[in-house]
């Protein structure tokens, strides 16, 4: 079904339920722009959507079960009732992995619900053309358009902002990944052509404009194609130790360290400076790229770029070698800046290039990783696109 629009999604709906769905909903994918480890630091993120992600067709139904359905998984169904503890206690086999996200998100609003519009059982036909493990956010896409499709077919009134933190609270609490609010916010709250600042604590956001073909630019996003997992303990450790690091200078987290010589001074850790160094510096770095941005001067975010990259590769330590191979090639093609996406260890890089020059710096890229004998990396379209929405 892949790429072929939501007729198909439509008609493999009808087939496997032998019914048409009550709707169709859309929630994309996310580049983060910058702000990288800085949302679970109650920090801020400043993302913008893809105009690939997942695609949901569903229908209700009144027996309080959920019945999931992926093309990517070869559409055989998975039920669960929609009442029901954490998902990640119920020990499910590693190839219905994919499933506790939507699973978990019926779980989350069901329980939110209590004594509301109950949301309901629902059966669902789910596709995308979002690449898995390319950093990108696909299951923040799959649990977005799985909670607003919920959401809409049961009445409950909950606003885009709320659904965002449930859907986190589903990926935190019931698939066991202790991820930040950004990607959920990003596939929820983006609106085309600009990028969201977030503010992760109060959650308050605003949309900039990322006005990237009046000025003759180009963000281009390149799959590195080393594969990523949140769930595999490098994530949770680095926010671990950002917590850590928190408590020991006495403040609720890592955004309120507001004198970073004195930080350093105090932390004797080197690791633990290494770490608040970068989120400290990251939080400075998404304003400066924000007023930037409202200036109408997108031209000069390439060296704010370079210098994210360099904070995760030096100090947070999250990047890996085809990221780093990337960015480089890059910015020798002539590319103003580049940087990696996402938690890290694996997925896309972003880059910021004239246009004239995007051809180049992707056969840069390309001929660098043919050398490396890597596999050869996938180029997106990264136009800021509309975040989630019912398509039909
Ligand atoms: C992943 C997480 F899901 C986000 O919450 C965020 O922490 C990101 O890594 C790193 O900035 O995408």
């Amino acid at each position: 079904m892949t790429g072929t629009g939501h007729g198909a999604l439509i008609t493999a709906f009808s087939e496997a339920y032998g019914r048409a769905p009550d709707g169709v909903w859309h929630a994309p994918g996310r580049v983060n722009l910058i702000g990288e480890h800085t949302d679970y630091n109650d920090g801020l993120v400043l993302p913008f959507a893809l105009p690939q992600g997942v695609t949901v067709a569903a229908a209700r139904r009144g027996d309080g079960v959920i019945e999931v359905r992926s093309a990517q998984a070869g559409g055989a169904p998975v039920t669960a009732p929609v009442a029901g503890g954490p998902v990640v206690s119920e020990g499910w086999p590693p190839d219905l992995a994919w499933a506790a996200y939507p699973v978990g998100v019926a779980r989350v609003l069901n329980a939110h619900a209590t004594g509301g519009p109950a949301a309901g059982g629902a059966s669902l036909m789910i596709d995308s053309d979002l690449p898995q493990g390319a950093g990108l956010a696909s299951s923040a896409a799959l649990e977005c358009a799985t909670a607003l499709a919920l959401r809409d077919l049961h009445g409950a009134g909950i606003e885009r902002a709320d659904l965002a933190r449930l859907a986190q609270r589903a990926e935190n609490e019931q698939v066991g990944v202790p991820c930040g609010p950004m990607d959920q916010s990003a596939s929820l709250l983006c609106t085309p052509g600009h990028a969201l600042m977030l503010d992760c604590r109060s959650g308050l956001s605003s949309q900039v404009p990322l006005a990237l073909a009046d000025a003759g630019l180009a963000l281009l996003v390149a799959d590195t194609r080393a594969d990523h997992a949140l769930a595999d303990g490098e994530y949770a450790r680095r926010r671990a130790e950002c917590e850590e690091a928190a408590a020991r200078l006495g403040v609720a987290a890592l955004r309120d360290v507001k004198d970073l010589a004195g930080a350093l001074g105090t932390l004797r850790d080197p690791v633990l400076r290494r770490r608040v160094q970068h989120v400290v510096t990251e939080n400075h770095r998404v304003e400066a790229v924000a007023g930037l941005l409202r200036a109408g001067a997108v031209a000069e975010l390439g060296s704010l770029l370079n210098a994210s990259h360099l904070s995760l590769r030096d100090q947070f330590q999250v990047s890996w070698p085809e990221a780093d191979a990337a960015v480089d090639a890059a910015v020798r093609a002539g590319a103003r800046g580049g940087r990696m996406v996402g938690g890290g260890f694996g997925g896309s890089v972003i880059v910021l290039t004239g246009a004239d020059r995007a051809g180049r710096v992707r056969d840069a890229i390309t001929a660098v990783y043919e050398g490396r004998d890597w596999a050869e990396p996938r180029f997106l379209d990264a136009t800021p696109s509309a975040g989630a929405r019912r398509i039909h």
